[in-house]
C-alpha cells in the first residue's frame, strides 16, 4: 500500500510538530528552530481500539495494527506556484501523495509581539491560492499538447481540451478542485495530472494548549470553512502532542490529568487520515497475530487476500468472516461457527470495514 498524506500549511505553523507527534519523535525535535528542507517520510501505526478488543478474545503474542504514510514537506509560501524560493520543487513532493492535511495556525505566539495576527481563514486562502495557481500552470501545459492532437479530430483530445479549459477557469479563481462535481469521464481525463486541488484535504487546526478542544474563534473559522467545502477538520495542539507523544504511559497520563485532557487528538488524526486515503482495515486473527490489513473501499475478497499474500488473491475460494461484534458476544470463533455466524463469502465479496477473515485457498 503506497498512499501518503502529506503535511501542507504555510511556513513555521507547525507542520514538523504534527509529523513529529506522529511518528513519535518527541518534544526535543519538534523544538529544535529548523525549516523542514527536504520532505520527511514515515509509515505510522494506526491506533485502532477494535485491535485490542480482539485481542482480549483471541491471546496471541503479536498485535499488528495497520500503517499509514505521512510526508512531512517544507512550509509554502505565497508566490510558491511561480517558483518563489524552493516553491516548484516543494510543489512536487506534494504531487506525489494522494491526499493532503493542511495544518492551519491557530495558536498566538506569546514570544513574538510583532507576529502578524492570527488568520486562519485567510491563511487557508494564501496557501490554497498556491495550489490552485499550480494546478493552473499543469493543466495549461497539458492543454497546449492536447490542443494539437485535437486539431486532427481526435475525439479524446477534443475532450480533454473540454476538461481542461473549464479547469483553467475554475484555478484561475482559486477554486480548488474537489469542491466541483466531475463526471467519472472527467476524472479519468484530470487523474494522470496528479493535480493538487483535487486531493481530499483533512485541516487540522493547530490550537494553542488552552483551546484543546478547538472552541476558539480560530478554530471554529478553520471548522467553519472545513464545514462550507465538506471537508473533516480537527483541532490539536502539535506542539503538545509532541510532548507527550515522546512520554512514557505513566507520565503521560498523569500530565494529561494536570491538563484536563481525556484524550489525545493523534489518534483521531491519524484515523482520519486513513479515512481520507480511501483505505479500511480488515483483521485475521490467529495462533500467531491479531493484525490489521489495510484495503481500499470496494476491494473484494480475492484483493483482500492478496495483501496477505500475492498468490492468495489467484488461488482465493472462499472467505469465512465474522465481526468484532460477533466475537464480542459469543467469544470464541468455535461458539461463533456453533451459532451459525461464521459468514461464508465468496470471490465477489466486497469487504466490510472491521470484517474478520480467515481466507481458504488453493495452493
Ligand atoms: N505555541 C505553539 N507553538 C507551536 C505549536 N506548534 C508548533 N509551534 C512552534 O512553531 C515553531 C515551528 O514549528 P514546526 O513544527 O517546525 O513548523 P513547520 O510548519 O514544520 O515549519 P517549516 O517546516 O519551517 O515550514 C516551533 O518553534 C514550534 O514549537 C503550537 O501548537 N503552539
Ligand atoms: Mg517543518
Amino acid at each position: 500500500m503506497s498512499l501518503a498524506c502529506g503535511i501542507v500549511g504555510l511556513p513555521n505553523i507547525g507542520k514538523t510538530s504534527v509529523f513529529n507527534a506522529a511518528t513519535g519523535a518527541g518534544a526535543e525535535r519538534a523544538s529544535y528552530a529548523f525549516s523542514t528542507v527536504e520532505p520527511n517520510l514515515a509509515e505510522v501505526d494506526v491506533p485502532d481500539p477494535r485491535l485490542e478488543v480482539i485481542h482480549g478474545y483471541v491471546k496471541t503474542d503479536r498485535v499488528v495494527p495497520a500503517k499509514v504514510k505521512l510526508v512531512d514537506i517544507a512550509g509554502l509560501a505565497a508566490g510558491a506556484s511561480t517558483g518563489e524560493g524552493m516553491g516548484n520543487k516543494f510543489l512536487g513532493h506534494i504531487k506525489e501523495t494522494d491526499a493532503l492535511c493542511q495544518v492551519v495556525q491557530c495558536f498566538e505566539r506569546a514570544e513574538l509581539a510583532r507576529e502578524t495576527p492570527v488568520d486562519p481563514k485567510g491563511d487557508i486562502e494564501v496557501l490554497e491560492l498556491e495550489l490552485a495557481l499550480a494546478d493552473f500552470e499543469t493543466v495549461s501545459r497539458n492543454a497546449d499538447r492536447v490542443a494539437k492532437k485535437a486539431r486532427t479530430g481526435d475525439k479524446e483530445a477534443i475532450f480533454q481540451g473540454e476538461v481542461f479549459a473549464r479547469a483553467k477557469a475554475l484555478l484561475e479563481d482559486g477554486t480548488q478542485l474537489r469542491t466541483v462535481e466531475w463526471t467519472k469521464d472527467e476524472r479519468v481525463a484530470l487523474r494522470p495530472m496528479f493535480l493538487l486541488t483535487l486531493k481530499p484535504v483533512l485541516y487540522l487546526a493547530n490550537v494553542g494548549d488552552d483551546d484543546f478542544d478547538g472552541s476558539s474563534a480560530f478554530a471554529q473559522a478553520v471548522a467553519a470553512h472545513a464545514e462550507s467545502v465538506g471537508s473533516p477538520w480537527l483541532p490539536m495542539c502539535a506542539d503538545m502532542e509532541c510532548e507527550l507523544s515522546a512520554m512514557d504511559t505513566d507520565d503521560r497520563a498523569l500530565f494529561m490529568e494536570d491538563l484536563g485532557l481525556t484524550e489525545l487528538a493523534l489518534p483521531r488524526l491519524l484515523a482520519s487520515v486513513y479515512r481520507l486515503l480511501g483505505l479500511q482495515t480488515y483483521f485475521t486473527a490467529g495462533e500467531i497475530e491479531v493484525k490489521a490489513w489495510t484495503i481500499e473501499k470496494g476491494d473484494t475478497g480475492p484483493v483482500a487476500a492478496g495483501k496477505i499474500h500475492t498468490d492468495f488473491e489467484k488461488g482465493f475460494v472462499r472467505a469465512e468472516i465474522y465481526s468484532v461484534d460477533d466475537l464480542v458476544e459469543h467469544k470464541t470463533e468455535a461458539a461463533i461457527r456453533a451459532a451459525g455466524k461464521l459468514r461464508v463469502e465468496g470471490k465477489a465479496y466486497v469487504m466490510r470495514d472491521g470484517d474478520i477473515c480467515h481466507f481458504l485457498v488453493n495452493r
